[in-house]
């Protein structure tokens, strides 16, 4: 048997070594032991888990700091142009089996452990996820690390150092309670922390001015500075020695304490200056797909970003001194959204006021090295900062952002000067930078997507549907101004995590059938196993994967819920942050549909229903009312069926609480079916839908962002018969449609069976939860409006999973299908995403280490 040790062990080629640390299981066990007691100070007779990780992880990190370090000195030396990601979340998850097997040393380290009594798995949980991120986004940022380094790519990642993460949601009662996320009381040995880099940022004050003839020097006087402190996180890359770096920001005071105040017997505030400069690091805001218009957001945007900037500002002066029209040749920033675009104004206020540029070459720099990306197109999430709130705390950025305006509107003027004037002049409104608030014509605002537009050289949208949204939408006038500057990145997912790693058995089979591993950097190998979804003997192979890997999730329902369930029913998933848009509500709808059916049937039909065990998980923002209602919902439906001695063989319905990156590596690999279900053109690209397809679960989903990528891709391998949606239950209306449909929602004559739903929520029969102001916001047009037209999807959604179990059914064909899914998942790789920034945006090529 070709197993995991196989790839594990790198298919029997040496290791590239560079490593002067030995790796035999007998050296990494009497290192650990070494680790738990002089780092630990614990006791080598009685080795707890948490000490193993712990030892274990302090061996690993030399491993790591020694290639990050050899890295680092190759590019050192050979200077090449490096990309730098900017964003204000990496959603990162656990590291000790990612770091293991990346650096492809599974086998002597598990061995070492069993030495110790210890299962490696097993101790790996003992960690907790380095949760920095919310959602997509965030997990974008992880992936892209992840690919850069295994490519070789010369670039870091730079963010925050959230002493608080994302929370832990526990529900009580139904309700989802919102828990800090202290995740490191324990310590995190995943980082270095660097006394060494250390810059001040400043907030607040007021300007000072002096002409000398045609020249103005101005000066910031601040009223308050912080130090940041980096912290590095090596990135190890699959099959290769290169290892890159996440460096996050953590905020100290410049006076740890106020002994004067302190001596006059004021306590409290000698410890002032430290909480106010700490707050700034200590929580992420937990708002998904929607800002948060709040001064602390502001603070922690341009903390880690001018730290940054200063960071590889004085990297680059320490090799190439002033010569700053060198910078676009050696340095580029990727915007990840607009969350770090007031790095535009602090490049200019570095490049002007610190180093002494004219303001066209300053300018000329910036737009040369910014790029950006835009993840969202509801027009309410984009950042927009009250001009109030931006000069009190950043008065020269507020200055230079005016300036920066004030010559778009003369550059646009001029670009427009064809139009008639009063066209022009509303064009040149719709595209400002800084432009009155439309519910509150006395407030001015800063809009920072289109500060990031005008700032940089490229703008791209996460898949194909929503870059080419974004042309006709919310940035159409920018199109029309610069249609060159606009492109497509379709999102990509590491698959070493989300399917070699996390699905160990499907990968092991995967290598088996191509003979080789090359697949798990190389994805469109994957194509290969086109030819084995005809070979029956295959096909029960990766059935018994799917199965193994549900007894795994069937394991941890029981852990979470106390409840057993058949691993032989359907295991219908829909995993991601519960928001409107992402119509978890639609999904409820249809179970509550089912149990209705199954209710109203004689024994005997009953023996033809396809049993479902179906669950959500997924975290609401914590002021997120309308969402919070969806999670009681699901709760309350749940409790109904699942206790129903008349369905509870049949269906199920789960919420799973606390879902994050460890949760989902439990639960993708055991899917059978996912749903993507969003209303057409609202969900960017979606992730997730990647993921499961890789790992073979069939998708049920509308035509909105990258699914329709994916069905494409799974139209293709099937041949130039097939039609886009053939091999995927589509569902749903068009995207084109969507803004007429909602026009005539008011007169849109609802389903019966929708009717009936309403009726039974309403009238309790889930408990008399409150559930008027969700059963409003899809029904009442004078409350919500249904603005995600769940009315009008809702029988067609019916009709497509009426296919769903018929396709069940046939285990055959829905085999074959899952093996086809994952065999034409090779686009969606990191990977080749991240090879298309790097050659059509960043112009950065690899350099790796010998
Ligand atoms: O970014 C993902 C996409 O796959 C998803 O479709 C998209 O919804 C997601 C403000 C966001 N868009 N906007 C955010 C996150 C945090 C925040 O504070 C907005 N996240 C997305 C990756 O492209």
């Amino acid at each position: 048997r070709l197993d995991v040790v196989s790839f594990r062990n790198n298919n029997g080629r040496k290791r590239a070594e560079t490593s002067k640390k030995p790796t035999d299981p007998e050296t990494v066990h009497s290192d650990v032991l070494a680790k738990v007691e002089f780092n630990s100070g614990g006791n080598r007779g009685q080795v707890t888990a948490l000490l193993a990780y712990q030892g274990l992880a302090w061996n690993l990190r030399e491993h790591l700091m020694e290639r990050m370090i050899a890295t680092q000195n190759l590019w050192r030396e050979k200077d090449p142009k490096f990309v730098y990601y900017l964003s204000a979340e990496f959603l990162m998850g656990r590291s000790l089996l990612n770091t293991i097997q990346n650096l492809e040393l599974y086998e002597p380290y598990a061995q070492a452990l069993k030495m110790l009594g210890y299962n490696l798995e097993t101790l790996a949980e003992k960690e907790r996820d380095a949760s920095l991120g919310n959602g997509g986004l965030g997990r974008l940022a992880a992936c892209f690390l992840d690919a850069m380094a295994t490519m070789n790519l010369p670039g870091w990642g730079y963010g925050i150092r959230y002493k608080y993460g994302m929370f832990k949601q526990i529900i009580k009662d139904g309700e989802q309670m919102e828990v800090p996320d202290v995740w490191l009381t324990d310590g995190n040995p995943w980082e270095v922390r660097r006394p060494d880099v250390v810059f001040p940022v400043s907030f607040g004050g007021k300007l000072k001015k002096t002409v000398t003839g045609s020249h103005e020097l101005v000066e910031w006087i601040p009223d308050e500075q912080v130090i940041a402190m980096a912290y590095d996180v090596p990135i190890p890359g699959f099959n290769t020695q290169n290892t890159g770096n996440l460096r996050l920001w953590e905020s100290l005071p410049v006076n740890e304490f106020d002994l004067d105040a302190f001596n006059k017997g004021d306590i409290l505030s000698a410890y002032n200056e430290k909480g106010r400069a700490e707050a700034i690091t200590s929580v992420l805001y937990p708002n998904d797909s929607t800002p948060e218009g709040k001064a602390l957001r502001l603070k922690q945007q341009y903390f880690f970003v001018s730290a940054s900037l200063q960071d590889v500002l004085a990297r680059f002066k320490k090799v190439h001194g002033n010569q700053f029209d060198l910078l676009p040749e050696k340095a580029c920033f990727q915007l990840n959204d607009t969350h770090p675009t007031i790095g535009i104004a602090e490049m200019v206020h570095l490049l002007v006021d610190k180093e002494g540029l004219d303001w066209e070459a300053a300018w000329g720099i910036t737009t040369k090295v910014f790029a950006f990306t835009n993840h969202t197109i509801m027009p309410e999430a984009l950042e927009k900062w009250p001009v109030k709130v931006m000069r009190e705390f950043l008065p020269r950025h507020m200055e230079i952002i005016e300036t920066i305006d004030t010559q778009w509107q003369a550059f646009l003027e001029e670009k427009l000067s064809e139009m008639p004037k009063a066209e022009k002049q509303a064009a040149i409104d719709r595209m400002a930078i800084v432009h009155p608030n439309q519910w509150n014509k006395e407030e001015m605002l800063v809009n920072m997507a289109h500060l990031a537009v005008v700032g940089s050289h490229t703008v791209n949208g996460v898949a194909q549907i929503h870059s080419d949204i974004i042309k006709s939408t919310i940035f159409k006038d920018f199109h029309g101004v610069f249609p060159l500057k606009f492109q497509n990145k379709t999102n990509g997912v590491t698959p070493r995590r989300w399917l070699v790693f996390s699905n160990t058995d499907l990968a092991t089979l995967i290598t088996e059938a191509l003979g080789t591993q090359e697949w798990m950097t190389n994805c469109k190998l994957l194509e290969g196993l086109k030819p084995f979804a005809e070979d029956a003997e295959f096909r029960k192979k990766w059935s018994a994967v799917k199965r193994k890997n549900k007894e795994r999730l069937g394991a941890k329902i029981r852990e979470l819920t106390g409840d057993d369930v058949d691993t032989s029913s359907m295991f219908d998933i829909q995993i991601k942050r519960i928001h409107e848009y992402k119509r978890q509500f639609l999904n409820v709808l249809s179970v509550i549909r089912r149990y209705n059916t199954i209710k109203a049937m004689t024994p005997e039909e009953r023996k033809s229903v396809v049993p479902r065990v179906c669950v959500i998980a997924g975290k609401a923002a914590s002021s997120y009312e309308r969402a919070k209602d969806i999670i009681r919902l699901v709760g309350a439906v749940g409790d109904t069926i699942n206790t129903d001695p008349e369905v509870r063989d049949l269906l199920r319905l789960y919420f799973l609480p606390d879902y994050n990156v460890s949760l989902a590596e439990v639960i993708i690999p055991a899917a059978d079916l996912s749903q993507h279900i969003s209303t057409a053109g609202t969900e960017a690209s979606g992730t997730s839908n990647m993921k499961f397809q890789m790992n073979g679960s069939l998708i049920l989903g509308t035509m909105d962002g990258a699914n329709i990528e994916i069905a494409e891709e799974i139209a293709a391998i099937q041949g130039p018969d097939a039609k886009v949606g053939d091999g995927l239950f589509i569902f749903g209306v068009d995207a084109k449609d969507v803004p007429k449909l909602r026009k005539e929602r008011k007169e849109f004559k609802t389903d019966p069976r929708w009717d009936e739903i309403m009726d039974m929520i309403k009238k309790g029969t889930f408990g008399n939860d409150k559930f008027e102001a969700l059963v409003d916001s899809v029904n009442d047009m004078t409350v919500g409006n249904d603005w995600f037209l769940l009315a009008n999807d809702f029988a067609t959604y019916l009709d497509v999973q009426d296919e769903v179990d018929a396709m069940w059914k046939n285990q055959d064909e829905w085999v074959r299908r899952s093996i086809l899914y994952t065999a034409s998942s090779g686009k969606f790789s990191s990977d080749r995403t991240i090879s298309q920034y790097a050659e059509e945006i960043w112009d950065v090529q690899p350099l790796a280490v010998a």
